[in-house]
């Protein structure tokens, strides 16, 4: 007989899951009975059947382990039949996408804040998955949000903790836990997908490459598979030991939190390839000797190549991207002959179209791409696709970057994010722009005109629902085009995000500086917002 125990409870305020998943500072979860809360909301949304499967991992942070065996308790006294868990807690964000649609799990619990730092003073996260292995749609997250507002009990079992160090099946109050290689099963998916044989040669022939986990759960699987499984030499993968704090680093992928690689790459001794994934591995980084790679340009180049990869031979059904990423992915769609879709932030809104079999590859300015062999952005599968194309062809990466422009044209973009500011001014700044908005055409900032301007609003094509309020759009009479959005992924205070884009016709300046090309734009955006008027800054915190 399973004795299930109630466990009273009182709602939380602000159990809100944001861009992707609920992410707050550790303090906030070690709460009695927060994460609890949470958890047991989501169950009561979702209603599993009896028996039904769930996958539990995370990227390692300060946090996970205990999270998870509260999960597994709570999971086991809300029916669920099986769980699986990644050893020692750990599951990439693409990994347990890809255990989810393998085993056939209704869903999965993802403790992960993605990109932000971790250790007791800093974040974590948790998100739910269904079971076509991506994002929960703001339908279901939705309704997790409400339940915790109305909470008043979660139900757990008395049982010890699950050694989950060890991989093999226990039983917890009748239900069945399986600690599983995080690495494994996804390994075995990329070998279907790419050309090993031709990177090995390539990697026999000399090619190299340097990649940064930054400290976070991306080394265990870039190990297997870039020193074990492709033979790239030993130390290839740095900072390859997934820490609960990162090493104090922000695990983000970009050019100032993954610096020492970026400089490596502009440097002297800069080997053929350089890429980094970020604290829950969905997110990547692509720097060619001498040459960075946005991620909207790498959207761009991976689309107009990767038939080249075995896994993408029959060629692509559609391309989409977030509304903020740069227009490049268009031009290669419209090249191809096949749809664009343009869809607001977070990765949950390519799922409808990955499965309706519209899109073939994804992808975001936020450094994520990934295909429809998943349902979450995937930083290693980026990764390797470049190193099947640049294997196959032979290229380097500022020739293929070259060759691209000098196809499709350029467009030159960055992002600029102004964080930590004060959540009443940036809600003010963004509701006087809106505001503004429909008197913005015609006006001229400098030499940009202004063509039309409007709050983005998305009408998903399969299901119909509508999201509205996802950013705030003006576009110039030149092609060129500013977004503002606030950031729904952080965890203190507001970030304003600034999206900056020029386009550059084949014929024009092809290999200029990025930040001279996007002078108007950003003066345009500073006088348009009055950025400095409601928050007091004179210059962006992080530029992208
Ligand atoms: C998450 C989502 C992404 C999204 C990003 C944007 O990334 O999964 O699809 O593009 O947030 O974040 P923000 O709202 O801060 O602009 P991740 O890597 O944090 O899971």
């Amino acid at each position: 007989m399973i004795m299930i125990r109630t466990v009273p409870t009182q709602p939380f305020e602000g159990q809100v899951p944001g861009t992707s998943g609920l992410r707050k500072k550790v303090r906030v979860f070690q709460q009695a009975n927060y994460a609890e809360n949470f958890i047991q909301s989501v169950f009561d949304a979702v209603r599993p059947e009896a028996g039904a499967t769930l996958v539990i991992g995370g990227d390692g942070r300060f946090l996970n382990r205990t999270v998870i065996q509260q999960a597994i308790r709570i999971a086991a006294a809300n029916g669920y039949g099986r769980v699986l868990v990644g050893r020692g807690g750990i599951l990439s964000t693409p990994a347990a996408s890809h255990l989810i649609r393998l085993n056939r799990a209704s869903g999965g619990l993802i403790l992960s804040a993605s990109h932000n730092p971790g250790g007791p003073d800093e974040d974590f996260g948790i998100k739910y998955n269904i079971a076509n292995g991506g994002p929960a749609p703001e339908g279901v997250t939705g309704a997790i949000h409400a339940r915790t507002l109305e909470i008043d009990r979660w139900l757990t079992v008395d049982t010890p903790d699950v050694d989950l160090d060890t991989p093999g099946t226990v039983a917890v109050a009748g239900m069945a836990v399986t600690v599983v290689d995080p690495v494994a099963d996804y390994a075995d998916l990329m070998e279907t997908l790419f050309d090993f044989a031709a990177i090995r040669a390539a990697v026999a022939g000399g090619f190299t490459m340097r990649f940064d986990a930054m400290s976070a759960v991306t080394g265990p699987y870039a190990i297997e598979i870039l020193e074990n499984r492709l033979g790239f030499a030993r130390g290839t993968v740095v900072n390859g030991v997934p820490l609960e704090d990162f090493g104090g680093h922000h695990p983000d992928p970009n050019m100032i939190h993954a610096k020492p690689l970026f400089d490596l790459m502009m440097g002297p001794d800069a080997p053929d390839l350089g890429a980094a994934s970020d604290g829950d591995g969905d997110r990547n980084l692509i720097i060619g000797r001498g040459r960075f790679v946005t991620p909207s340009d790498s959207l761009a180049m991976l689309a107009a190549n990767m038939h080249v990869a075995p896994g993408y031979r029959a060629g692509l059904k559609g391309i989409a991207r977030s509304m903020p990423t740069s227009a490049a992915a268009d031009r290669v769609a419209a090249a191809l002959g096949i749809a664009c879709y343009e869809t607001p932030t977070g990765w949950k809104f390519f799922g409808n179209l990955l499965d309706a079999g519209m899109a073939t590859i994804c992808g975001e300015e936020s450094a994520g791409t990934g295909s429809d062999h998943v349902r979450e952005k995937d930083g290693l599968w980026a990764v390797l696709l470049w190193l099947n194309i640049l294997a196959v062809r032979g290229i380097s990466v500022d020739a293929l970057a070259r060759e691209h422009w000098a196809r499709f044209g350029r467009n030159y973009y960055a992002r600029h994010d102004y964080e930590g500011i004060d959540s009443g001014a940036a809600n003010t700044l963004m509701a006087e722009l809106k505001d503004k908005l429909p008197t913005l055409a015609g006006a001229s900032f400098g030499p940009l005109s202004v063509q039309a301007a409007d709050s983005f609003s998305y009408t998903d094509p399969v299901d119909h629902s509508v999201s509205s309020n996802q950013g705030l759009r003006v576009i110039f009479a030149d092609g060129s085009r500013i977004v503002f959005r606030l950031s729904g992924t952080g965890t203190q205070g507001a970030t304003l995000r600034v999206y900056l884009e020029r386009y550059e016709p084949a014929s024009g300046a092809l290999d200029a500086e990025t930040s001279a090309m996007l002078a108007d734009l950003i003066a345009a955006a500073g006088t348009i917002a009055g950025i400095t008027r409601h928050t007091g800054r004179t210059a962006p915190d992080v530029i992208t």
